[in-house]
């Protein structure tokens, strides 16, 4: 075993080939990043021009980070449409190419290669149809599709006509879901009737009839064929997406839309209450997107690219579809998981395709870290050129793991560190700019300015080998605008804790040298194998069951995912802890939220630390779980401090 410190000490300069190949190296790195903090609207000025305008930009950046007043612009007189950019300018020199190829979830069923042409054929006839169906430019269509070629068809098709989509994770229960359109109001679901995942099937559509009780009745649902398991069909209600293709006209204009018009929601959790949307826009989402896929990656012409997040995510938003189209790249879209049929999926789809640049979750790395090497050995990796993780902090182990193992030593590995509030990359190594340490984000992407705050005080802490809390001075053009109908929520959670900045809610440390690591949530937010959850969120459902008086939701160090979640739950009175309703309450959370954010621990607690205003003390909850009672800090505010000594005496066994 190698020790954090040890692997730590150890950095990885990338191959003079890399180097020779790199888009950005480390002199280039130096002098761009300089000129993007020291005239922002100059840099951006000159990279807005990376994607097409119909009417440029005279404007570049307009912000203001008051709390109270916050806006953010940027190329606010500029028009353009996104799809435009995605197809349409590429046909001429990339008609024939393969713009997506389509891996799906039975390595035995045949790949697809659809080109530009065909991409621009599909997603104008989406396009028609959904303006048959009466979405117009601002209306917002929910998009809750497995990972099928339909699902950027959809995207595209939604900017294409100026329709604001939001993905919903087919992953999500329909309680969720219904949630998601109801709180953007919209007009159309786009669903398939089964979702194939490592052999297994989710009944989309089913779950979307089943939101759609709670929903207005005049939401419409356009339903996509992926395996024929069709069941309820609501005429009127429901529509034939694969029949209405066969019908539908080639070709739709894109439309004009402004730089800061919406392009997407996606719903996201916080520390506190339900999920918020996170409103990103046109103009400076797409110029954002593509540089960061272009230069973190060291995309080339010509390359294969794959990324393994979901669409669901922002990670398939920003790295499956926008950025890579957008450079009129090869995208790889797959429909499976890492362990089907077995722990070589990932790397024999490498092989098949011969993939440049691939990247993936921490998670998914330890989890086949875990089924020995023998399944990557047996697959030909000398395609990959570029390696990438994002989601969570990635452990040493799994780094060298994935360094080693994977890359064969001779490719670098860029640790993005972002969220879906930022749209794309906002710390990470680039391949050929710079070297690399086990679990280090390094450095900031072009126009970034990282500080560390002291989490109390909120005043910078200069200098190196320092750490608190991450925030961001000034903004970028990936940047979210708002909080979909809420843009006080929007201000509250991003910008009154430290004024004047960018909020991360990550904490992150400074080294030595001064490169970036970041250090975790320092909210309410846990990372369960990468997907982002808010502990209220699962309180709250916890507590909508009819035996639960209360509960306390934490997240605890786990192998694989990262963190799990740990759930203190009390009863109501009348009611005995036993398995079953452990059982029952585990099935509650799923049905509620979905299987992502199923209990990986209940420990029944008959009462929670509290202090005497009320306020649950999660410090020491998290302690607990952590099996660390050794530093439970002050216990004397409590109202009742006996019950921490019934929760150590009674800790769950994991
Ligand atoms: C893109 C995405 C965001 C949160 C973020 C942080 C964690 C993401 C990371 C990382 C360490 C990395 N995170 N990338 N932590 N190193 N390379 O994941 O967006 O789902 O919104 O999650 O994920 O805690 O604040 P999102």
């Amino acid at each position: 075993m190698t020790t954090a410190a040890q692997a730590e000490a150890k950095v990885f300069p990338p191959s003079a080939e890399t180097v020779a190949r790199a888009h950005v190296d480390a002199e280039k790195y130096t002098q761009m990043y300089e000129a993007s903090v020291n005239d922002p609207v100059k840099f951006w000025g000159e990279h807005g021009k990376r994607i097409d305008w119909i009417k440029p930009y005279t404007q570049v950046k307009d912000v203001n980070y008051d709390f109270g007043s916050v806006k953010i612009n940027w190329y606010a007189d500029g028009t353009l449409n996104v799809s435009a950019n995605c197809l349409d300018r590429h046909l001429k020199t990339r008609g024939d190419q393969t713009a997506i190829i389509w891996e799906p979830d039975d390595p035995n069923d045949e790949a697809q290669h659809i080109t530009y042409a065909e991409l621009h054929r599909r997603t104008c006839r989406m396009a028609n149809i959904l303006e048959s169906m009466g979405v117009r430019k601002g209306d917002r269509v929910v998009i809750y599709l497995p990972m099928i070629p339909e699902a950027a068809y959809a995207m595209l098709a939604c900017a294409r006509i100026g329709a604001i989509h939001s993905i919903v994770f087919a992953g999500f229960s329909p309680d969720a879901l219904a949630a998601r359109v109801n709180g953007c109001d919209a007009k159309v679901i786009i669903t398939a009737d089964e979702a194939p995942r490592g052999g297994r099937k989710t009944p989309l559509k089913s779950n979307a009839d089943a939101a759609l009780l709670h929903c207005k009745d005049t939401v419409k649902c356009l339903v996509v064929k992926r395996t024929g398991g069709q069941t309820t069909w609501i005429d009127g209600r429901d529509y034939d997406y694969n029949e209405m293709a066969l019908e539908a006209d080639d070709y739709c204009a894109p439309a004009e839309m402004n730089a800061e018009d919406p392009l997407f929601i996606l719903y996201t959790s916080g520390s506190t209450g339900q999920p918020k949307g996170v409103v990103h826009t046109t103009g400076g989402y797409l110029v954002y997107a593509a540089m960061t896929h272009e230069i973190t990656f060291d995309y080339h012409d010509g390359d294969i690219y794959w990324c393994t997040a979901d669409v669901g995510w922002v990670t398939g938003h920003s790295y499956i579809v926008y950025g890579p189209l957008a450079n009129g790249a090869t995208t790889l879209m797959f429909e499976g998981v890492p362990t089907y049929p077995d722990a070589s999926r990932f790397w024999q789809v490498c092989e098949k395709h011969k993939v440049n640049q691939f990247y993936t979750a921490p998670t998914a790395i330890r989890a086949l870290m875990g089924q020995g090497n023998e399944f990557v050995e047996k697959c030909d990796l000398s395609s990959l050129k570029t390696l990438g993780t994002v989601g969570e902090p990635i452990n040493p182990e799994a780094w060298n793991w994935y360094n080693d193992v994977v890359g064969k030593g001779k490719c670098p590995i860029v640790d993005t560190w972002w969220q879906t509030e930022t749209g794309g990359h906002m710390m990470t190594p680039l391949p050929g700019a710079h070297a690399t340490k086990p679990g280090s984000a390094m450095k900031p992407f072009f126009g970034v300015q990282p500080v560390v705050l002291d989490p109390q005080s909120g005043v910078e802490i200069t200098g190196n080998g320092v750490e608190g809390v991450l925030c961001i001075k000034d903004s970028w053009p990936g940047q979210m605008r708002t909080v979909w109908g809420d843009h006080e929520r929007f201000e509250k959670t991003y910008f009154s804790d430290y004024k004047g900045y960018y909020f991360t809610g990550d904490g992150c440390r400074r080294d030595e040298d001064g490169d970036y690591w970041i250090t975790g949530r320092v909210d309410d937010v846990i990372n369960v194998s990468g997907h982002r959850m808010g502990t209220a969120e699962v309180e709250s459902a916890l507590v909508a069951h009819a035996a639960v008086a209360e509960a306390a939701v934490v997240g605890y160090p786990h192998e694989i995912k990262g963190q799990g979640i740990y759930c203190y739950v009390t009863l109501m009175n009348d009611r005995e802890p036993s398995d079953e309703l452990l059982k029952e309450l585990r099935t509650w959370v799923r049905t509620e939220i979905g299987p992502i954010a199923s209990p990986d621990v209940i420990q029944w607690a008959p009462g929670l630390p509290k202090t005497r205003s009320g306020k649950i003390m999660r410090r020491i909850l998290r302690k607990i779980a952590e099996n660390d009672f050794g530093s439970l800090g002050d216990t004397s505010t409590l109202a009742d401090p006996s019950v921490v000594e019934d929760l150590i005496a009674n800790r769950a066994n994991k």
